[in-house]
This record gives C-alpha cells, sequence and structure tokens, in this order.
C-alpha cells in the first residue's frame, strides 16, 4: 500500500448514514479531510439480504457518494467489485488508515450492536485515534431514554411517546394533546374494500447508476431471496422526500381508519412506504412529522391520521431505538416461550395454501416491503403461534425487509411480533385466531382453508394454534391481565372440544415439521 499524504481525519460514512448534517461531518473541512464509503461483501451477507434491499443501498451510496463530491469533498468510495476489496469494515479502515495515516478516524456510532463491538477494537488495530461519535439524527439520545427509563416498572411506549409529545411540541396545543386525546387509535381499525381509492407510493426510474448497481447485485447475489425487477426506490435525498410528499398528498388523510387493514393485491394501502428512506438517512424524522402536523392544521388530513402517523415515528421508532441500545446485546438471544421450531420453508418462496401468508410473503420477495400489521399479525403471528425459534424469525425479518437494521427490527422481532423478551415491550402477545384475519383483510375468501371452521384438515390453521399456543404458554402467560378473558374461555370449553382444537394443531405442526406443504 502506497503511503498517501494530506489527511487530517479520515471520516467513515456507512451505508446507513446517508445524511449530510450526520455527526461524523461535524467541524469538517473539504480541504484537510477526507471521507471513506465501503461497500463490502461482509455488510451484504451477514444476513442474505434481499436483493432489493442491497441494490437500494448500494445504489443510495453511490448517489450520495456523487453529491458530496459534487459538494467539493474528497471522497474515496470503495465498490464492491474493486480488485482490492478487502470485503469488511475493518479491512477498508486498515487499509485506509496505512494509506493516509490520518491524525484522527471519524465516525458516528453505527446502528448495530454488531459493528459497534468491531469498531471498539479499530484503534488498538490501526494505531489511530478513533472519534466515536453520538448518531444526532433520532429525537432522543441513547443516554436520554436510558434516563426515561431508570426507575420505571414498565417500559411501555405509550408512556414514551407522550413525553416525546411534550419535548418536541408535536399535536400540543397549551401544553394538552391536541383534539383533548393522546391517542386516536380507537378510530384505526376499520378494514379496507377494494373499490376504494388506493393511492400508490411514488415510483423512479433507474438512472445508469442504479441500473450498474443492479447488474452487481443480479450477479453476485442471485442466490438471495427476491426479485430486483421492477425497481423503482428513490436512492437520493431529493426523491426520498418527493415520495413523502405523495403520500402527504394521496394517502395520508387515510393511514389512520385503514392503519391495520389488509387487501389482496394490494401491497401499500395508505402506508408510506418511507421507511427504507428514512433508516438509511435519506430522511429527517423530525421533518415528517412537522410536515404531517402540518397538514392535519391546514385541514389536509384528519387528526386521527396525523397523531397515528406521528405515533409511529415520534413514538415506536424512537422507542424501540432506545430498548435495543437499553438491551443488548443479550436481547437478541431472549426466548421467553422456549419456541425451538425451525422457520417453515415457505417464508422464503410463499408456497403455502393459507392465502394470508402467501400474500404477504410472495410481495415481500417481489417489493422487500410487507406493511407492519402483514409483519405483525400475518408472518409474525404465525411464527408465534406455530413456536417457531425467535432468532431465526429474527434473522429472517433482517433479510428479507428493505428497512431492516437490527436496532429497529429487533424489538419489533423479539419483543412486539415474539414475546421472547417475556412482556418488556408489548403488554401481551399479538396472537390471534384467524378470525381476526377474516375481520380485517379479504385474504379467507379466496384461501385454501375455511376460517369458519375451527378443527380438521379444512379449518384455517390459525384456529387451533392459536389455543394450543395458549395451552403450551399456560406457565408464562396465564398470569397476564389482559390474556384472563380467552384463558377462561380455554378453562370453560368442553374437554372433547379442547382435545379436538390440541390434535388439529397437533396434526398441522406436525406436517409443518415433515416439511409437507401446507
Ligand atoms: P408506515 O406504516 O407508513 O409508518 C410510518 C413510519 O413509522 C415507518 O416508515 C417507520 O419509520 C415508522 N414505524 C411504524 N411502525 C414502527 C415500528 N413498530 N417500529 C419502528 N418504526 C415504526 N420497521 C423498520 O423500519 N425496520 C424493520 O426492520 C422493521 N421490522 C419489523 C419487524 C416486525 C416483526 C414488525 C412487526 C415490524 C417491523 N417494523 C420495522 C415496523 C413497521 O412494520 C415498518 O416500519 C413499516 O411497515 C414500514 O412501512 P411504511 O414506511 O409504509 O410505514
Ligand atoms: C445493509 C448494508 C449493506 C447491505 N451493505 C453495506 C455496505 O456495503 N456498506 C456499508 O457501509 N453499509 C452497508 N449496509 C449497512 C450496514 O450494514 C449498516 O451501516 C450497519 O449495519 C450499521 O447499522
Ligand atoms: Fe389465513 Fe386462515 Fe384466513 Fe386462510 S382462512 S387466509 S389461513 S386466516
Amino acid at each position: 500500500m502506497t503511503r498517501k499524504t494530506g489527511c487530517r481525519h479520515l471520516i467513515l460514512i456507512l451505508g446507513d448514514q446517508l445524511t449530510p448534517a450526520i455527526s461524523s461531518l461535524g467541524g469538517a473541512d473539504t480541504e484537510l479531510d477526507r471521507i471513506l464509503m465501503v461497500e463490502v461483501h461482509e455488510e451484504t451477507t451477514y444476513v442474505r439480504h434481499h436483493k432489493k434491499k442491497i441494490a437500494f443501498l448500494l445504489s443510495a451510496m453511490r448517489h450520495f457518494a456523487q453529491e458530496l463530491r459534487e459538494d467539493g469533498w474528497q471522497v474515496d468510495y470503495v465498490q464492491l467489485d474493486d480488485g482490492a476489496n478487502t470485503g469488511s469494515f475493518r479491512g477498508e479502515v486498515a487499509q485506509a488508515c496505512a494509506a493516509w495515516a490520518p491524525d484522527t478516524l471519524v465516525v458516528t456510532e453505527p446502528g448495530e450492536w454488531r459493528v459497534r463491538a468491531d469498531m471498539a477494537t479499530w484503534q488498538a488495530m490501526t494505531g489511530v485515534p478513533l472519534d466515536l461519535r453520538e448518531d444526532t439524527r433520532f429525537l432522543i439520545s441513547e443516554a436520554g431514554f436510558r434516563a426515561w427509563a431508570t426507575g420505571r416498572k414498565q417500559l411501555r411506549m405509550e408512556h414514551f411517546y407522550r413525553e416525546m409529545r411534550q419535548k418536541t411540541g408535536l399535536l400540543m396545543e397549551d401544553g394538552k394533546p391536541a383534539g383533548g386525546k393522546w391517542n386516536y387509535d380507537a378510530d384505526n381499525r376499520k378494514p379496507a374494500r377494494g373499490d376504494l381509492f388506493m393511492p400508490q407510493p411514488a415510483r423512479f426510474a433507474p438512472d445508469d447508476i442504479t441500473r450498474a448497481v443492479l447488474e452487481l447485485v443480479d450477479a453476485r447475489f442471485g442466490d438471495h431471496i427476491g426479485t430486483l425487477e421492477p425497481f423503482w426506490f428513490a436512492v437520493t435525498r431529493r426523491d426520498a422526500e418527493a415520495a413523502f410528499d405523495a403520500f402527504l398528498e394521496g394517502a395520508l388523510a387515510g393511514f389512520g381508519t385503514y392503519q391495520d387493514a389488509m387487501l389482496t393485491g394490494e401491497k401499500f394501502l395508505y402506508h408510506s412506504v418511507i421507511s427504507a428512506y428514512l433508516n438509511a438517512g435519506l430522511l429527517d424524522p423530525l421533518a415528517l412529522c412537522r410536515k404531517v402536523e402540518a397538514a392535519w392544521r391546514q385541514g389536509r388530513a384528519p387528526l386521527n391520521a396525523a397523531e397515528g402517523y406521528i405515533r409511529q415515528i415520534l413514538g415506536w421508532r424512537e422507542y424501540v431505538r432506545g430498548i435495543y441500545w437499553l438491551k443488548m446485546p443479550d436481547y437478541a438471544a431472549s426466548n421467553a416461550l422456549a419456541a425451538s421450531r425451525p422457520l417453515p420453508g415457505f417464508y422464503w418462496t410463499g408456497d403455502t395454501g393459507m392465502h394470508c401468508l402467501s400474500e404477504a410473503v410472495r410481495q415481500t420477495i417481489e417489493e422487500a416491503y410487507a406493511h407492519h400489521i402483514q409483519r405483525l399479525m400475518i408472518t409474525g403471528n404465525f411464527a408465534l403461534l406455530a413456536g417457531v425459534d425467535p432468532h431465526q424469525v429474527h434473522e429472517w425479518y433482517l433479510a428479507v425487509y428493505a428497512d431492516a437494521y437490527e436496532w429497529v427490527e429487533l424489538p419489533n422481532t423479539i419483543g412486539m411480533s415474539q414475546f421472547a423478551d417475556g412482556g418488556l415491550l408489548a403488554s401481551k402477545p399479538y396472537a390471534s385466531s384467524g378470525n381476526y384475519i377474516n375481520k380485517m383483510s379479504d385474504y379467507c375468501g379466496t384461501c385454501s382453508y375455511d376460517v369458519r371452521l375451527k378443527t380438521g384438515e379444512k379449518a384455517c390453521p390459525f384456529n387451533a394454534l392459536y389455543w394450543a399456543f395458549l395451552e403450551r404458554n399456560r406457565d408464562v402467560l396465564s398470569g397476564n391481565p389482559r390474556l384472563g378473558q380467552p384463558y377462561a374461555t380455554w378453562n370453560r370449553m368442553a374437554p372433547d372440544k379442547q382435545q379436538a382444537y390440541r390434535e388439529s394443531a397437533a396434526r398441522f405442526l406436525e406436517k409443518l415439521d415433515r416439511q409437507e406443504r401446507v
């Protein structure tokens, strides 16, 4: 490696730090400092990410590097197919530090424990002092969340969210919540009908940079899940902002009412489809919340929509990040329900007679996207009821969605969806029989199973699995006050009916274990 000279700070910008105001650039100088961005094999394969997720991020990284150069920065950009690419962050950092001998290596804290642990060894490895800076793109710092959590018996999102509303002043009027209530979720549970106007997310044609990335991903990651085409994601800040503005105009007004709805063939409904952009740093969370508040104040969206939307970003998104950093690294190994079944093969193919699951998985394969209620009440609910190993469930979610980074995915999966943290995050498991899915979707109408049948070969598998789940986990769950009613129903049930549920669930799970098509 030839020694180059003239670098004061070497600033490493990671793939999900594509923000001009990122803290690592604070105080930097275009003459004295150099930026390093690296496409590395290790990050593309630590789980086998969806092809579209890899393509999105690499294209967004290349566009960001181009914008930085246009703004006068000196950027060293290492592409995946560069001959000298070492394949890892640490290899690239070692190489660049040897080449530039910077006074300091500057990095904004990464969003995953795995990378942070590795980074802690870099100073010893390179001999270059590491200036690790806080990620200021969140509305509460890790220390701020820790302070909020300290001394609390329960870490409920709703309490956290109210404090965040007060802290930011979002949807507040004279110190009180706008409209008199903090939360309008009760208004947000309507099913959707096929004849409703369906807005669509804004789509962007691939440019030369994206096309080159698509070829690269196709050649290198052909065996990863997912289809690459059509590729329509925004890969620049400007386009991501246009996508959000299109959501404000076309879909926000219906966001609240239809937030929990699911409809065959409608992959996006009234969701904003911006999580991949937000998590990569192309959008700013506070700016999004302010725009939504403004839309409500201008009468362009009802309060239940604006509040519901702001709660997702100001509440849930910040809260799960806080939980992640509060509880890692042990959190990842949580398995309160001792679930151990392997993840069924149809999670990778969508090949199942259960229509709700085939819809959710197939659109995941096509788009690297499923909306929240599909993730929680279809793929998550099934894995929970079937007793799938939560670590395998976690790795699946981390791999298949374009918005997935461990800080946000892990608490959602381990905590909210699989109850593997024993109720730290959710006050009760998000477990439901087919009845809920039938109420919130049109999936059951064209399913090979019958949602009205409770037991037997043709019965909706969710029905018997639900009761078998409650019975199997009685020791851990029966004391939960929010499950008092279902346990009371189970206890009152005639023994032969209980036995029919047990047998139905056991037969279905045996089939699953024999890897037969279900
Ligand atoms: P919208 O429905 O339009 O919501 C707006 C925004 O709110 C989202 O873009 C997102 O930034 C935020 N948001 C909403 N719900 C949550 C939540 N529960 N946690 C954090 N932020 C939220 N979200 C991710 O960003 N990355 C993940 O890896 C991820 N994994 C998940 C895994 C499971 C098992 C579950 C149940 C949820 C997961 N979520 C994850 C949360 C949520 O499903 C997605 O944020 C949402 O579906 C993204 O689509 P959207 O942009 O259309 O969101
Ligand atoms: C997810 C991802 C992928 C697929 N590829 C890269 C990459 O090649 N280079 C990079 O800097 N970042 C990538 N990322 C995002 C990182 O995994 C992410 O920055 C860390 O997990 C920390 O959150
Ligand atoms: Fe899903 Fe059961 Fe409805 Fe089929 S009947 S779509 S398996 S909930």
